[in-house]
């Protein structure tokens, strides 16, 4: 029979980081990528932002099938990258983070989006000590949600990735702590958190960090207040009876590439298999170390 999945660890979260996880709806894991893994993938991906911005119609071109979704001079959105570099490959199948993905989701992943942000200050609106961000969720709590052994898991989550330094001023993306609990409309959510901005939590972590949510989670991005540039790349991933939904195709050439024991993480399934996985929350992390790699030698 063919090997359908690849050496990941589980669980990947320490009891501690799982308990956070539960509470906010998301959690900072620090050196998932060590600084060489972070900047290969920066330079693919200033690399490719590059290479779009040289073709006759940037926001209507693909380059290794990737697009710009946003295209202005303070920020470019970058969809559709999972096979614009191999780095980028690597990224949304490393082991680490598919294990996080797969520990939250409560069963086996498929990859079902993958991008990237690079943003500075937008200069052309003031700085204020209270903005209001684009928050939003990609799921709603009913369907997307389930618990097991108490704990908490979503259908549909994402690793987010910063690949420079994200200091308090530096635009790190923005949360509603606790918010992938409350099942009411996300205005009244976000009206409570305007007026209580205890409950936005921001990110604020060193290269190489790792936000895992679960996409229950309002969250949006931060506002730089600073000079320095963000660089994050994002993968999205789901149950594996979900839909692929970036509009990205992948090319015929791209998928003769792809391992047997990866078609499952770039396919899913046809069917209603969903590869159950459950921890206890005591259940120590398995640790061991994983590196960004060669995607195609998992
Ligand atoms: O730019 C960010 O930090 C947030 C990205 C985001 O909102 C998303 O991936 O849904």
């Amino acid at each position: 029979m063919a090997e359908t999945t690849f050496n990941l660890p589980f669980p990947a979260l320490t009891p501690e980081q799982r308990y956070h996880l539960d509470v906010f709806g998301y959690v900072v894991v620090p050196n998932t990528l060590t600084a060489d893994e972070v900047g290969v993938l920066r330079e693919a991906l200033q690399k490719l932002k590059g290479d779009l911005i040289a073709t006759e119609d940037p926001l209507n071109t693909r380059v290794r099938g990737a697009r710009f979704a946003t295209y202005k001079p303070h920020h470019v959105f970058i969809g559709s990258i999972l096979e614009a570099d191999p780095a980028i490959t690597a990224y949304a199948t490393h082991p680490r983070l598919v294990g996080m993905a797969e520990e939250l989701i409560g069963g086996e992943a498929r990859i079902v989006e993958v991008n990237a942000h690079i943003n500075s200050r937008d200069t052309s609106t003031p700085i204020l000590q209270e903005p209001t961000y684009g928050f939003h969720r990609g799921t709603d709590i009913p369907y997307g949600s389930h618990m097991q052994a108490g704990l908490y898991h979503c259908s549909f989550v994402k690793t987010l990735t910063n690949l420079t330094d994200l200091g308090p001023d530096d635009g790190g993306t923005v949360v509603i702590a606790g918010s992938h609990k409350i099942d009411t409309p996300v205005s009244e959510i976000v009206a409570c958190a305007y007026k209580d901005r205890s409950l936005i939590h921001q990110v604020v972590a060193p290269p190489g960090s790792t936000l895992l949510f679960s996409e229950t989670l309002i969250h949006a991005t931060g506002q730089v207040r600073s000079d320095c540039e963000r660089v994050i790349i994002i993968c999205g991933y789901a149950t594996t009876m979900f839909q692929y939904w970036d509009g990205g195709t992948l090319s015929e050439e791209f998928k003769k590439s792809i391992p047997e024991k990866l078609k499952r993480l770039f396919y899913g399934y046809a069917h209603w298999t969903r590869g159950p996985k459950y921890r206890k929350l005591s259940d120590p992390a398995d640790e061991r170390p994983f590196a960004l790699g060669r995607w195609y030698n998992r």
